[in-house]
């Protein structure tokens, strides 16, 4: 089976985590993802409290299995939102674009467990440091808002020097990503762009349209000179962003020109002219299926390597660099 720490401290089958993509991952989404024996979460992205409150009730009613929030650090909204998922209970929270530090004790008074998205060693030590449940380690392949290393490079430096379990994110979209992220001391994924194209995510058509067409150098940076670097699949505007970014513009006038186009792609569909955040891995992805199929399809294929990695090392190579990781499997 594909038992690891994360599914026990997360109370689920598989330690397969959906990305709490702002705007795409509502409730629908989430509830699929924790029907299907994952964690789904809802992304509260720059969402006022009310809305997020409201996903958090449907979300409810939509499946009895552990869900979570992703709570975006950067948000006007992040104070109101955080009182919202501790009246709310919410049992898993996780945290990106930026440090949580001040809201972990509180998380943890409501006995919620928190996993923040950490981009660095530093800050995986920091985290662990104020107790933090695990970790999501994503790399630079993700979509949205993202870091500066790969995964391959930051998994394994971050699964050696903390002791709570790693999640790996970004770049990840079957299930040779799945076994790659655990070879790599990962113990559980995060699957983002993925579930983007899912017949349970209510992104509009167009959107999930443009990922299942987009080859595999279409997902490019911009941002880059504001200091929150973002991956989306290129189009109008992310053409207009270089031109802006080239002629030295300010960040204030750079940030302007982002503002509110995530909402134009996601909801309204405009493909051209709106944010159509995604990761690399958008090269892969070539149909939009249900998600327990999708879940099915990735536990099918990476069980039996997985079960095959574990004997190969416990039988001939205990003392390698392998042993520690794969000690955590069941
Ligand atoms: O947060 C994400 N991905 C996102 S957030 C988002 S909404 C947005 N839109 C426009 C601009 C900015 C955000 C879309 N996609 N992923 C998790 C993530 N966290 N990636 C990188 C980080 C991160 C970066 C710095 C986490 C912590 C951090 O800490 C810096 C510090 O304060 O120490």
């Amino acid at each position: 089976m594909l038992h690891t720490r994360v599914c026990d401290i997360l109370g689920i089958k598989y330690p397969i985590i959906q990305g709490g993509m702002a705007w795409v991952a509502t409730a629908e989404l989430a509830a699929a993802v924790s029907n299907a024996g994952g964690l789904g979460l809802i992304g509260a992205g720059n969402a006022p409290a009310e809305v997020v409150e409201k996903e958090i009730k449907k979300a409810k009613q939509m499946t009895d299995k552990p869900f979570g929030v992703n709570v975006m650090l950067l948000s006007p909204f992040v104070e109101e939102v955080m009182d919202v998922i501790c009246s709310s209970r919410v049992p898993v929270v996780t945290t990106g674009a930026g440090n949580p530090g001040k809201y972990i004790s509180r998380l943890k008074g409501i006995n919620s467990k928190i996993i923040p998205v950490v981009p660095s060693v530093a800050l995986a030590r920091r985290m662990e440091t104020l107790g933090v449940d695990a970790l999501v380690v994503e790399g630079t392949e993700a979509g949205g808002h993202i870091g500066e290393l790969t995964t391959m490079v930051l998994v394994p430096q971050i699964a050696d020097a903390v002791s709570i379990p790693v999640i790996a994110a970004g770049g990840i979209a079957d299930a040779r990503g799945i076994v790659a992220a655990f070879a790599l001391g990962a113990e559980g994924v995060q699957l983002g762009t993925r579930f983007v194209c899912t017949e349970e995510c209510t992104a509009h058509p167009e959107y999930k349209r443009a990922i299942v067409e987009a080859k595999d150098r279409d997902a490019v940076v911009t941002g880059r000179s504001t200091g929150h670097p973002v991956r989306c699949l290129k189009n109008k505007l992310t053409r207009d962003f270089e031109k802006l970014e080239q002629k030295g513009a300010s960040v204030e006038e750079i940030e302007k020109l982002g503002a509110g186009k995530l909402r134009e792609a996601v909801v309204e569909g405009n493909t051209k002219g709106g944010s159509v955040m995604a990761g690399q891995v958008a090269g892969m992805i070539k149909d939009i299926k249900p998600v327990k199929s999708i879940m099915e399809e990735l536990i099918s294929e990476t069980v039996p390597v997985v079960e095959m990695m574990k004997k190969l090392v416990s039988d001939r190579n205990n003392g390698s660099v392998y042993a520690n990781i794969w000690s955590g499997y069941e």
